[in-house]
């Protein structure tokens, strides 16, 4: 059974949102077209107390993209996003949520920050994403979303480290590029771990 995923389709990442993505909203149109060839879609929500420790104004004197140590990790500071309940927090408004079958929400414990859907970043609590996919028969995921560089690449790496099939939709992706080449990096790291990288998306 496959699985979309659809990582991280909120305002606050798209184009006018807290941490904007360059043409974040062009995977909208594309997650509404591929959905409908799957069985079984997810959708993860980054959704953060208004006081996460991955905000920067969380910490006085740094600035964002500072990276400081948080519980042994290092922590890239952001601006202040996907609050919960918030706005910026909602799934792009264009988005089909009638053809998404569950939402897994993350990053919802104050001092641990989540990029992958199916962990934490220090990997101490799952999110119930993975118990979810077997439940449901998947052993095999595509991913695609916001973005490239955080979310995308350490759901798609968690993905092919727990055994699923794993493909990356790139048609599908935009990154945040804090620095130029981060999400070619990314693609690669993705595509070194085992994920098949799906440059052109053919009808499946
Ligand atoms: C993300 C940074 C902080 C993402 C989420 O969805 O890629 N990036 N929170
Ligand atoms: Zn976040």
């Amino acid at each position: 059974m496959k699985a979309l995923l659809l990582v991280d389709i909120q305002n606050d990442f798209l184009p006018g949102g807290a941490l904007a993505v360059a043409e974040g909203d062009k995977v909208v149109p594309v997650a509404n077209r591929l959905m409908e060839q799957y069985d079984l879609v997810v959708a993860t929500q980054d959704w953060h107390p208004v006081d996460h420790l991955s905000f920067a104004s969380q910490h006085d004197g740094h600035n964002i993209g500072d990276v400081i140590p948080l519980n042994g990790l290092d922590q890239i500071l952001w601006p202040d996003h996907c609050v919960e309940g918030s706005q910026g927090a909602e799934f792009a408004a264009g988005l089909n949520m009638n053809g998404v079958s569950h939402v897994v929400r993350k990053g919802t414990d104050r001092h641990i920050d989540s990029y992958s859907g199916f962990f934490d970043n220090a990997r101490r609590r799952a999110t119930g994403l993975e118990a979810w996919l077997r439940e449901h028969g998947v052993n095999e995921v595509h991913v695609m979303g916001l973005a490239t560089d955080y979310c995308v690449k350490f759901t798609a790496l968690d993905a092919v480290e727990l055994g699923f099939k794993s493909v990356l939709l790139t048609e599908g992706i935009r990154g945040v590029e804090l620095h130029p080449g981060d999400c070619a990096a990314a693609i690669n790291e993705m595509s070194k771990a085992g994920v098949e990288v799906e440059r052109e998306r053919s009808m499946k």
